[in-house]
């Protein structure tokens, strides 16, 4: 059955992979499946064909004959349970991996996103100086966290998973910030995930939509 995602038709980073599609592509490319691409603009995201997919009217989906997903949480979810690149077979270690793939996303990711708010949506308010401080804070307080628990461990829980996959592309939003070097060990566990064979299919693919460079090496 043919896998269907979407993604911006343009995305605002110009190709740099953060957007979501790049993490459901890179889950895709990681458990060897084919899949198509249709590219959605910011308007034909609130239309009602896209809203039928996608109640929120956001990218990316994913359509499968009759099945129709949307949040990356459950579309890798339901793209690492086809086989084991991503979840491993032993019951435990499985539930583990789908533990980190949960704090990855409600966990880790609204601190950083009340970053980008912060920055994007109201760096033009008068109080925004005074709470990029606090904002800036609590993400280093999550990665500090994180950090201790990875320690000089490669992956998060033994083998690459899909709770790594959903991390490393959390942790890629921050990296415009410079917050991320500040912790040496997650940058290098972000720059683990990138050098993946698949994680660079992915980010190519992107790219060559968004014109942005493939990338190097
Ligand atoms: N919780 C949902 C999920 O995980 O699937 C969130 C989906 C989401 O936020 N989608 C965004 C979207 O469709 C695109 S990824 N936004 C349009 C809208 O809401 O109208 C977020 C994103 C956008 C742009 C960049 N960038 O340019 O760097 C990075 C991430």
């Amino acid at each position: 059955m043919t896998i269907t995602i979407t993604a911006f038709e343009r995305s605002p980073d110009g190709g740099k992979g953060l957007a979501r599609d790049t993490r459901v592509r890179w889950a895709l490319e990681e458990a060897g499946l084919p899949y198509e691409v249709r590219l959605v603009s910011f308007k034909a995201m609130k239309e009602p064909a896209h809203l039928a997919l996608h109640p929120f009217g956001q990218i990316p989906t994913y359509e499968e004959g009759d099945l129709v997903l949307f949040e990356t949480g459950a579309i890798i979810f339901h793209i690492a349970q086809k086989g084991t690149a991503l979840l491993p077979a032993d019951a435990n270690a499985k539930a583990r991996a789908v533990s980190w793939m949960f704090a990855a996303v409600n966990t880790v990711e609204p601190p950083i996103l009340e970053l980008v708010t912060a920055k994007i949506i109201e760096g033009d308010k008068p109080w925004a100086g005074e709470r990029m401080p606090l904002v800036r804070e609590r993400i280093g307080a999550r990665l500090s966290q994180l950090s201790a628990r990875l320690g000089d461990a490669e992956w998060l829980d033994g083998a690459f998973s899909a709770g790594d996959l959903m991390m490393v592309h959390v942790l890629l939003r921050l990296r415009p910030s410079g917050i991320l070097n500040e912790h040496p060990s997650l940058a290098a566990y972000v720059a683990r995930g990138e050098a993946r064979p698949a994680y660079r299919r992915a980010f190519d693919a992107q790219a060559a939509v968004n014109g942005g460079k493939p990338l190097a090496g």
